[in-house]
């Protein structure tokens, strides 16, 4: 079932091989660091934050011992764990049923912040990061197209689904939390088995960290998520609750699924740290679906699913749609997919740009547990940063992004960033000549 595509998949697919974007990827993802533990020192966050009360992060110098050894743009692709979410989506035949799948899809990149309470580098401007999977069938690419403020675009391809967007935040430290709301919409296309294409919408909840003074810092996720179908009319109201105190409702996250007509079809909940439900809309239940993620929670039960889950959405039963990956412990509290992220084996470096962050020597630094080195490394990038900066003003020229382009979108009325089709033909074109020169 997982190979066989209708003709408009196909076409992308093979627009994806074509372009030679899984050239380099040939190895299996990397499973470790070379560090096995990170022995940053433990400095109080609050102790450090006191004196930024009303700051945004970009005006924040925090020693680098603050810093995970990601960049945002990395973070970014860290969408990308649960992407067969979509392909599971694109699989269903009713529509509202694929959006309970979109919907866990959008939950689902919340897990990942779980312990990581550290900041990703700032992207450098004109700085690109490219993750492909052949495995699981899809390529990603991300521009940093502005530094003040600081904005990604990106753009993440598959037979089943394009999902693009920007990745641009507010944050502000308030003296108690420090709050991160991000501004921009996201789209994703999917391309049904059924046929056709269909486009949905949404806008990511604010993330903060909490605990700071108590000096047990937490990340939360919570606000309301609207996920529109454009196509179809169908929409999910997805609900992250606020961590009360003590940590009451901390995760739950709970949505209905409503058509066109305004009829509520399915409901979706549990928890974004654990696993999302779904099942048929019933007027009785409530929240009920994060009462079962609760249920099923514990060190005896978690590696079975509860008696009353069935396996699939045919029934009245609550269906299992998402469960977090394991996550062993790891230096900076790794995700194990975010530990493939900044790998660089030996046959992608002749197809990688010069602009990718796999090749800046302080992240590089800051993973292999070198942090002066990386500090000193991060200092040296941000001030050849500023001059070019300087530069372009005594030019009176403006930075141009390479890959991706301002636009208003059709259907929606929303700005995007619209990929210009040029990265992966001048990957393929520029990989190959520095491949054959090799010889
Ligand atoms: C959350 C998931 C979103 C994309 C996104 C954007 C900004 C990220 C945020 C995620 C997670 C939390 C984050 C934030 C930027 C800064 C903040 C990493 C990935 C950290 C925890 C702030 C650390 C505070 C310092 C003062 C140490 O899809």
């Amino acid at each position: 079932e997982k190979e066989s595509f209708n003709e408009l998949q196909l076409k992308k697919r093979e627009e994806i091989i074509n372009d030679g974007s899984f050239h380099g990827y040939e190895d299996p993802p990397r499973a470790r660091l070379k560090l096995d533990e990170d022995d940053r020192p433990k400095i109080s966050l609050w102790a450090i934050l006191k004196s930024m009360i009303g700051k945004d992060m970009t005006k924040m110098t925090l020693p680098v011992s603050f810093n995970e050894c990601t960049s945002l743009l990395q973070r970014v692709a860290e969408d990308m764990e649960y992407t067969d979410l979509l392909d599971q989506a694109a699989l269903k035949k009713d529509s509202c049923l694929r959006m309970v799948y979109v919907a866990a899809f959008a939950a689902s990149e919340y897990s990942s912040t779980i312990n990581r309470i550290a900041k990703p580098f700032n992207p450098l401007l004109g700085e690109t990061y490219e993750y492909c999977r052949p495995d699981r069938g899809y390529r990603f690419v991300v521009e940093q197209v502005s530094h003040h403020p600081p904005v990604g675009a990106a753009l993440a391809e598959s037979a089943r689904w394009d999902y693009w967007g920007e990745s641009a935040v507010k944050s502000k430290f308030n003296g108690r939390s420090f709050d991160i709301n991000p501004l921009g919409t996201w789209f994703l296309n999917i391309r049904p088995t059924t046929g056709g294409q269909e486009l949905y919408t949404w806008k990511k909840v604010t993330s903060s960290v909490v605990g700071i003074i108590t000096g047990s810092p937490v990340v939360d996720n919570y606000g309301e998520m609207l996920i529109k179908n454009h196509t179809t009319g169908d929409v999910c109201r997805l609900k992250f609750k606020q961590r009360g105190w003590l940590g009451s409702g901390a995760y739950e996250v709970y949505g209905t699924v409503t058509d066109k007509a305004g009829n509520p079809r399915w409901s979706v909940g549990g928890r974004w740290n654990d696993k999302i439900f779904g099942r048929k809309y019933q007027t009785d239940i409530g929240d009920s679906l994060v009462m079962l993620s609760k249920e099923s929670d514990g060190p005896v039960q978690s590696m079975e699913k509860p008696a009353n889950v069935s396996t699939s959405p045919s029934s009245n039963a609550p269906f299992l749609v998402w469960e977090n990956h394991p996550r062993p412990s790891a230096p900076f509290n790794l995700t194990p997919f975010a530990i493939t992220l900044n790998a660089i084996p030996e046959k992608l470096k002749s197809w990688l740009p010069p602009t990718d962050t796999r090749l800046r020597p302080d992240q590089r630094a800051m993973e292999d547990g070198d942090y002066d080195f990386a500090a000193k490394e991060k200092n040296r990038l941000e001030e050849k940063q500023r001059a070019r900066r300087r530069e372009r003003e005594v030019e009176g020229s403006v930075h141009q992004p390479r890959w991706f382009r301002r636009a208003k979108h059709a259907v929606t009325g929303d700005e995007y960033w619209q990929f210009n089709g040029q990265y992966w033909r001048m990957r393929e074109n520029l990989g190959r000549k520095s491949v054959e020169a090799q010889k």
